[in-house]
Parts: C-alpha cells; sequence; structure tokens
C-alpha cells in the first residue's frame, strides 16, 4: 500500500518491505522521514507482518541526509525519532542496500537489525566533506560495529567502503546477489527470524579496553590534511565519547558536537560548495536535449608534460588515445614519462600491473600527424606561442574528420584566434587542464565566440567522463582560475618590497588554508617559465634579476629560497638582500605587516577581479568561480572560496579596502556591497561573447 508520495509498503508472506521512492538519491527529506515513520509504525502494528525489509527504488539507497534542507525550517517527522522507531521495532529488519548507503542513510542501516548489500554497492559516513559530523548516532553506533580506529577513519577521512571490505568489517551482515537484492534479502531474513537480536548501542565488544594513545596517534597521522578544518576534531572527540561514555551520554555529546558544527561558517562554506561544485554542468543557454558528440577516440598534440598528462586523463578511463609528436625522441621521452607515471601507481598499489598493461596498450604513439584524422577529439597541447597553435589548428583543418572536436590546452591564448586559422570556428573549443594535467580536478572549458553549443555540451562532458570539474568560461585573458590568481602573485611581489619577506607570505597564505604560498609556487614552477625573457630582461625587478642570476627556483637550486640536495626549502639571504636593495630603491618605508594586512593585500584583488570577470560574463555565476579557485589552485574548501569567503568578510570592507591600496573596486562589488546582497549568489547576465582587453 502507498504510504506516502515516496514510500510504499508491501506485506508477502510474513515478510513486510518497505520501498522508499525519492529521486535523485533518496535523500532523507521530511516526505522520506514521514514515509519511514508511517511505513513503519504499519509495519509494526501488522499482527501478520514477522520481519521487516528496508529497501530504495531507483540508483541507490537512502544517500544522506536531505542537503538541501538543511538552511530551511525543519518539516516532517524528525530523524532521531524515524531511528528510535526502527531501533525499537519488536520484530527484525533488515537494511537492503544498493548503491551509496552514505551519511544518514547508513545510520539509518546502523538501527536496523542487520544489512545486506550489492556487490556495486558502498558505504560510508562522509559528513566531513560537508564540514560536519554523522549526526544521527554515527559517530556512536559506527565504533560499535567496526571498532574505533576503522570508525575514524570512514568518518574523519569520509572514504565510503566497498560492500565486500563493509562484509569483512562487519558492517554488513551478507552480500547479495547483484540483481536480486530484495529476493535475497527476504531470503536473508527469514533465517533470522528467531534469532537473538542484538541492538548496536548495545553492543561493547568492539569499544571494550580501545587504547586512548589511538585518538592523540590519529590526530598527528592526519594533522596536515586536517589544518584549518574543524569537522575531522569534532568526530574524533565523538568517537573518543563513544568508547568513553554510556550509549545515551554519547549521544548527547554527539549532540553538542555536530550542533557546533552545523553552526560554523567552515560547514556553511562546504554546504554550499557542495551544490556549487555540481551546478558547474549547468549551462542555462545550452539545451539539455543537445546530440551528444560520440568520443570513442582521442587524439592529443604534444607528448610533454601537458600532453602526456592529458593522454592519462582518457587512457585511465578506457579511451584509446593516439599521441602526436614532431620528433622521435620527444615521442620517446613523452611515452616513457607516461608509463613511469603508471608504474610508480602500481608500485605503491594503487593500480594493478593488468590495468597498468591495458592503459599502455590503448596508447598510440605517432609521428604521423594524418592520424589525427581518424579520432573524434583532438587536444592540441603544445608550447604557448600563438603562430605554433594556428598553424597547428590550420593543419587540423585538413585533416581531421568533419565532425571533430578541436582543443587548445592554451591557458591564457585567444581561443578565437586560434579557431580563426581553421575554416571551421564552430568545432573549436579551449579544454584547458592544470598542472599535473592527471590529477588536478578543474577543467576549464572555453567557449570561442562561434564555438557550437554541442562542441561545448561535449566538451563539459568528456571533462566530467574524466573525472573532471568542468567549468565554463567565455575568451578572455587567463579565463577564470589564472585570471583570479594574477593579482595574488602581482601583490605578494609588490609587498615584499614594504616589508614582509617571501616566507612569511607564504607563511600567511599557508596558514589561510593554501597547499603552497605563492613564492614556493613560484620557486616549483620555475621563475624563468612565467613570463621572463632573457633577450629584454633588464634587472626591473626582484624577479627578473634573481631570474638573471640564473636563481630559477627548486630546479637550480635556489630562487626566493635556497634548496638543498634534498629540495629542502630554507629562506634565502641572496633574496633576501636583492629585496632589500630593490626596497630601498623604491623609497618605500619598510614596516611591519599583520596577517590579516597580508592576507587582504593578497586576496582582496582576487575577490575583485571574480566581481569583474562576472560583470563581464566570462564565468556563469559566482559559485563556479569559486569552484575554479578551489579545483585549479587548492584555495581552502572550508572558506567555500573566494566569493563565498567575501561574503564572510563584507563587501563593503573589502571595496573600501580595495580604495586605499589603490585599486578600484569593481562596480559589482560596491553594488552588492551597497544593495545588502551576497557575491557568491551572483549570476551573470548574458554571458560576453568574448573579452579580450
Ligand atoms: N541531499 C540532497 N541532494 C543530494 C544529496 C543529498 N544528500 N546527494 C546528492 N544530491 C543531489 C545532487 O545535488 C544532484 O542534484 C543529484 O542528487 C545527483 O548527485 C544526518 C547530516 C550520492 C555519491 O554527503 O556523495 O546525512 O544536480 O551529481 O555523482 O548524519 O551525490 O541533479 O539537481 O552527486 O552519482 C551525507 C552526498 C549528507 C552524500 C551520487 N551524505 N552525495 O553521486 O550524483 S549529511 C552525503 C553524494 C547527513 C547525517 C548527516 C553523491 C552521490 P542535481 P550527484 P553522483
Amino acid at each position: 500500500m502507498q504510504i506516502n508520495s515516496v514510500a510504499e509498503l508491501d506485506v508477502a508472506d510474513g515478510i513486510a518491505t518497505l520501498t522508499l521512492d525519492s529521486a535523485p538519491v533518496n535523500a532523507l527529506s521530511a516526505a522520506v522521514r514521514d514515509g519511514l515513520d508511517q511505513g513503519f509504525r504499519a509495519a509494526i502494528a501488522d499482527e501478520t507482518v514477522q520481519g521487516i525489509v528496508l529497501i530504495c527504488a531507483g540508483r541507490t539507497f537512502i544517500a544522506g541526509a536531505d542537503i538541501s534542507e538543511f538552511d530551511k525550517a525543519p518539516t516532517g517527522a524528525p530523524l532521531h525519532d524515524v531511528l528510535a522507531l526502527i531501533e525499537g521495532s519488536p520484530k527484525p529488519v533488515v537494511a537492503a542496500i544498493h548503491g551509496t548507503a552514505l551519511g544518514g542513510g547508513l545510520e539509518t542501516a546502523l538501527v536496523c537489525d542487520y544489512r545486506v548489500a550489492t556487490p556495486s554497492a558502498k558505504l560510508g559516513l562522509p559528513e566531513v566533506a560537508l564540514g560536519l559530523l554523522p549526526g544521527a548516532g554515527g559517530t556512536q553506533r559506527l565504533p560499535r560495529v567496526v571498532g574505533a580506529e576503522a570508525a575514524l577513519e570512514m568518518m574523519a577521512i569520509g572514504k565510503p567502503v566497498r560492500a565486500k571490505d563493509a562484509l569483512a568489517m562487519g558492517l554488513v551482515d551478507a552480500i547479495t546477489s547483484e540483481d536480486a537484492l530484495h529476493a535475497d534479502a527476504v531470503a536473508f531474513l527469514k533465517t533470522k527470524l528467531d534469532a537473538p537480536r542484538t541492538r548496536i548501542r548495545d553492543r561493547t565488544d568492539k569499544i571494550a579496553g580501545q587504547d586512548p594513545a589511538l585518538f592523540d596517534a590519529f590526530r598527528a597521522k592526519h594533522a596536515r590534511a586536517f589544518k584549518g578544518f574543524r569537522a575531522p576534531e569534532n568526530i574524533i572527540k565523538a568517537v573518543e565519547a563513544a568508547v568513553t561514555l554510556p550509549f545515551d551520554q554519547g549521544m548527547k555529546r554527539e549532540a553538542e558536537l555536530f550542533w557546533e558544527l552545523f553552526r560554523s561558517r567552515e560547514s556553511a562554506a562546504q554546504r554550499y560548495f557542495f551544490f556549487a561544485e555540481r551546478q558547474t554542468a549547468k549551462v542555462p543557454d545550452l539545451a539539455a536535449d543537445l546530440p551528444e558528440i560520440p568520443v570513442k577516440r582521442v587524439g592529443v598534440i604534444g607528448a610533454g608534460t601537458m600532453g602526456g598528462g592529458i593522454a592519462m586523463n582518457f587512457l585511465n578511463v578506457g579511451l584509446p588515445v593516439t599521441i602526436v609528436e614532431q620528433a622521435q625522441d620527444a615521442l620517446d621521452r613523452g611515452v616513457a614519462t607516461i608509463r613511469r607515471n603508471y608504474q610508480g601507481s602500481v608500485d605503491k598499489g594503487r593500480m594493478s600491473a593488468e590495468q597498468f598493461e591495458q592503459r599502455m596498450a590503448l596508447l598510440t604513439p605517432s609521428l604521423d600527424f594524418e592520424v589525427l584524422g581518424e579520432v573524434d577529439l583532438i587536444i592540441e597541447a603544445v608550447f604557448e606561442k600563438l603562430s605554433l597553435k594556428q598553424e597547428i589548428f590550420a593543419r587540423l583543418d585538413k585533416v581531421a574528420k568533419a565532425d571533430a572536436i578541436l582543443a587548445t590546452n592554451t591557458s591564457f591564448l585567444d581561443v578565437d584566434a586560434i579557431a580563426a586559422a581553421t575554416g571551421r570556428p564552430e568545432s573549436v573549443v579551449g579544454m584547458h587542464f592544470f598542472s599535473p594535467a592527471n590529477v588536478m580536478k578543474l577543467l576549464e572549458v572555453v567557449r570561442g565566440a562561434e564555438t557550437d553549443p554541442q562542441v561545448v555540451a561535449a566538451a563539459m562532458a568528456i571533462g566530467r567522463r574524466i573525472g573532471k570539474v568542468a567549468v565554463l568560461s567565455r575568451v578572455c585573458d587567463g579565463f577564470i582560475a589564472n585570471r583570479m590568481m594574477a593579482p595574488r602573485m602581482a601583490a605578494a611581489q609588490a609587498l615584499i618590497l614594504e616589508g614582509p619577506l617571501p616566507w612569511e607570505v607564504d607563511r600567511v597564505m599557508l596558514d589561510y588554508g593554501f597547499p603552497m604560498g605563492p613564492f614556493a609556487m613560484l620557486d616549483l614552477v620555475g621563475l624563468d617559465v612565467i613570463g621572463w625573457d632573457a633577450a629584454t630582461s633588464s634587472s626591473s625587478s626582484v624577479v627578473e634579476v634573481l631570474c638573471e642570476m640564473g636563481r630559477w627556483g627548486q630546479k637550480k637550486g635556489g630562487g626566493y629560497y635556497d634548496y638543498d640536495d634534498k629540495r629542502r626549502a630554507a629562506p634565502s639571504p641572496i633574496a633576501e638582500q636583492l629585496i632589500r636593495d630593490f626596497a630601498a630603491k623604491t623609497g618605500v618605508t619598510q614596516r611591519a605587516f599583520s596577517d590579516e594586512e597580508i592576507v587582504a593585500r593578497l586576496l582582496y584583488p582576487v575577490v575583485n577581479e571574480g566581481a569583474r570577470i562576472l560583470e563581464e560574463g566570462v564565468a556563469i555565476r559566482a559559485s563556479d568561480v569559486d569552484v575554479a579557485l578551489v579545483y585549479g589552485y587548492g584555495w581552502p574548501v572550508f572558506t567555500g572560496g573566494p566569493l563565498f569567503w567575501a561574503d564572510g568578510v563584507g563587501l563593503a570592507k573589502i571595496a573600501d579596502a580595495l580604495e586605499e591600496m589603490g585599486h578600484a573596486p569593481s562596480p559589482l562589488l560596491r553594488a552588492l556591497a551597497e544593495q545588502g546582497k551576497p557575491l557568491h549568489q551572483y549570476r551573470s547576465a548574458a554571458p560576453a561573447a568574448r573579452v579580450i582587453e
């Protein structure tokens, strides 16, 4: 019988089956919680029912609380009450799991007597990714099932476990067949109808005598990864409560720790980011029913660092790649680098030898440009020189299939100027990968003035297919992420002439949450590759003099820092003296800067550039910009990204500070500040066709 719009209860042969059906992921919305509440009450009241199966229709078991309801007034049956009802059932209950039982979904399964899962199912408590902790008993029940150490890993790291691992941990009681979950769950339950029942909350075997040293050891092991995040520490505290307090007191402690997180700016930021990341796929003027351009074979032009990394993305998902170079030695080097990368994964146990061979078998190195006539998507990844790219695209125009997608990996050149070298600009699109291309999640898809919407949609789709977060950009200098971060580098290089030294600036950026400071990053990338030209260098800046001195960074043993033979960095007295000398020439009085001032100096101009990108319609929406900076530059996700963070700082404060720094605040920033509207919710008007100063 239909319980409500998302829950149905059927009884057969003494077994009640409560089926939830609430697309897209059976999240614990008010309707779902009401369905559970009413469904279980009906099943418990039905005297013919001896046992209850909880199962979901659609793609997955319950994937957690409904995050979209978090900031709304609560309605429907409270989750804790629903879980208490299930846990108090006088009849045994089995959770039949497929897809992903996550967060509140797994917590619901943990109040059932048993859990059975399909082989492909995954189970996890990933609330930490939302800046939260499992707030429906997960921190108290999971340790009682799998022990404190495994529970800490699952909750503080947030990675789901596969069904077979869950079976080994005792988190599930049986693995069913992939396509007979319900029948197998019923059969399993029938074997348990007379079995003695022990609620997880009453178990102590897995937590008794837990060595308290575990917790500080876990903190120490993950100190670097948890830096700046609040949720992991609260999760550790909740598990400590689970192994030291009676269950009900532990639940009270969990609630305290949960609500502390829920009210935090960090969790608001990470909940915002969860949806922001998914919004990037939604391009307003791309019809949802655009026929997809099939991509079955990929060509990559250039076997250098970027070309090789790009090729690996496609090999990793089983797509054949033809990689083309001009010279045999370059081609051999490129293939050897890919092989070495994969071998490294095999050595670290992240890839099997078979997978290694499968990937390499899909790679076809070639010196023959003509072979690109057989592929569906061609990505050019050669040196950043416009004339060279135009020459390549002119050749592609003659060689590529009529419906091939012609993509350039350029990081800042004018995609329209490249497209103009062909007779088919509608087939040309930017696909800007970030180095290392096989690791970084951001892919900027750059839409040229004439790029066909189908080509844009195909580039976005193939980006998702290779595991990237694809963000759409219009043509402008630096697109979104590089354009946004250029002002931070400029501000940093200006600031070291006023007092703070590179290592102090880098420390403040590390404390803010970046994985690396701007000067350490410059030394890593190489001072010489960020636009230094020996022919025209005129000792006009610190970075130019460093380059002229051959201090190109890590690869030369020194740049802003000095490096030992293990590339360990130390502040460089040479760089410091050079900076002092330059500062003296500028006549600027050196002074100490607070960390807050350094953050403002470096990051407010970034926010301003983001507002300009929105004014110009280069990005579709502010949240896309935040996603690009988090995934392109490691902007700490617990801030939500630069524009979400700016709203927390205050737009008027930022605009005023920019003026004091001598920057012109973007009109959009000023307008939103005056209207009291948040920047991170801004959506561009009709995106501009192209923006080139
Ligand atoms: N709430 C609301 N909407 C959700 C959702 C959720 N928990 N999970 C997914 N969606 C939407 C998503 O926005 C998208 O919508 C669509 O579903 C498909 O998602 C009490 C407090 C389940 C592995 O953190 O990890 O439980 O864009 O594109 O790649 O202790 O979604 O189509 O309109 O990601 O196949 C804990 C979050 C919540 C799981 C599927 N649970 N979700 O991945 O599809 S907090 C989570 C995921 C909690 C308790 C606490 C993934 C997925 P649209 P998708 P996918």
